[in-house]
């Protein structure tokens, strides 16, 4: 892994760069607006077609059916049951604590003002083909969405030849979803914004997917809402001299191996970790079986920055504001104080990244690219909505009578002060 040692300002216009390399896809625009312009207006024909098209498979059902998700649950190991199972508990838990409540005041005589958070009423997930269908994502943003009170959660994924993944069939039903189809790509979002006969709209759309899923989901922002659009995984790790060279090589490599595109990066004080972590990746590769993935990652992403002193190293990974942050330190809980832009954080040798991807509880969909410096990781609050209120006495509304008015008309808007005028 390349390690770089130059003068901090150096480094911090390196990371600069690194961040700036977003891509556009004029092509994809263009065919996703034409796949959900077809969808929106052929429903699910349109549906059946692009599925013949994509997924070689045709259905004029896309429902999966009950039959079909119980068999897979109670086909589904102990063992692996269990682990879901600790991993819900854990995820609620967590949530449940992120709950937010409405609020009524009546500090002004005859005036009460209010606030009502309300949940969405049906949320879709999206859940990718493949080795990318990991059942924990939908332990991730099943789970906060109940703890709204979300009513209806569906889920589509695209069809697969053997099979929709057995273990995404049993996460599924422990979490509750409502109904699952087997349609993927753009259509599969155009569908959920927009409804059609089989696939119910939705308010919102969750969830990772290719290049085809992520524009169409931006495409139909404003119709419905979306989560964040999920670029590759990134992990920065800060150590100091004490820390494990071959802990920190293991958990760079927890994230390479999720994407050729993924971030693994190192910042240290020390030059002796910082060789030892470069020569434990190379060891460790040998023997990763998404070898190639993660070796990629690690060529044309990765880096190991060594800086002077451990201040140098929070502000550099403030300015690269990571998806996961390890902070591989003495005490680390006291630099919590000094992160300022991360997605989630894990502080200690023993909190080692996939320990929140599975189990620890936080959510595990976390803003990517530098967006940590204005997003949050996903959350209940992702799935409520909030309605204001007032109510006013005659005596409250006409001591304002004046200043509304006077407002009003500076704006040059009579229809307005006349209206509150014609209450007195
Ligand atoms: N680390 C990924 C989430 C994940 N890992 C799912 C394993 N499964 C998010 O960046
Ligand atoms: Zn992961």
């Amino acid at each position: 892994m390349q390690i770089i040692q130059d003068t901090y300002e150096k480094l911090s216009a390196q990371v600069t760069q690194r961040q700036n390399q977003a891509a556009n896809n004029p092509t994809v625009e263009a065919t996703v607006a034409q796949i959900i312009a077809d969808v929106r207006q052929n429903g699910d024909a349109a549906l059946k077609t692009y599925t013949q098209k994509f997924d070689n498979v045709t259905l004029d059902d896309f429902r999966v059916p009950q039959s079909v998700i119980d068999e897979a649950y109670d086909n589904c190991p102990k063992d692996l049951l269990d682990a879901l199972k600790l991993a819900q508990k854990n995820i609620t838990s967590y949530h449940e604590k992120e709950v937010t409540y409405g609020f009524m005041d009546a500090e002004q005589p005859g005036v009460v003002r209010g606030q009502k958070v309300l949940p969405l009423a049906a949320v879709g997930l999206y859940v990718p083909g493949g080795t990318a269908a990991y059942p924990s994502t939908i332990l991730m943003s099943a789970i906060p969405a109940k703890i709204a009170g979300v009513a209806k959660i569906v889920m589509v994924t695209p069809p697969q030849p053997e099979g929709i993944n057995p273990a995404v069939l049993t996460a599924a039903k422990l979490v509750g979803i409502d109904a699952i189809y087997q349609i993927g790509g753009a259509q599969a979002v155009a569908a959920l914004a927009y409804g059609t006969n089989q696939i119910p709209q939705v308010d919102k759309i969750m969830g990772p997917g290719n290049i085809f899923v992520a524009i169409a989901k931006k495409q139909v922002f404003g119709q419905v809402d979306i989560d964040m659009i999920a670029g590759p995984s990134e992990i920065g790790i800060i150590a100091d001299e004490n820390a494990d060279p071959k802990k920190i090589a293991a958990d760079l490599l927890s994230q390479a191996e999720h994407d050729k595109l993924a971030r693994p990066m190192l910042v240290t004080t020390s030059l002796a970790i910082a060789q030892a972590t470069s020569q434990a990746v190379d060891d460790q590769l040998t023997t990763l079986p998404r070898q190639e993935i993660a070796q990629a990652a690690v060529d044309n992403q990765g880096f190991i920055a060594v800086v002077d002193n451990l201040d140098q190293a929070f502000d550099l990974m403030n300015q690269i504001a990571p998806e996961h942050l390890e902070i591989q330190v003495d005490e680390p809980m006291t630099y919590l104080n000094q992160i300022q832009n991360a997605g989630s954080v894990f502080l200690g040798a023993n909190a080692s990244e996939p320990l929140g991807d599975y189990l620890a509880g936080p959510n595990h969909i976390l803003p990517t690219a530098g967006t940590a410096r204005f997003f949050s990781p996903l959350g209940v609050d992702d799935f409520v909505k909030r309605i204001q209120y007032v109510q006013y006495t005659k005596n409250a509304l006409a001591k304002e009578e004046k200043a509304i008015t006077k407002l009003a008309r500076i704006e040059g808007l009579e229809g307005h002060a006349r209206a509150i005028e014609s209450r007195f």
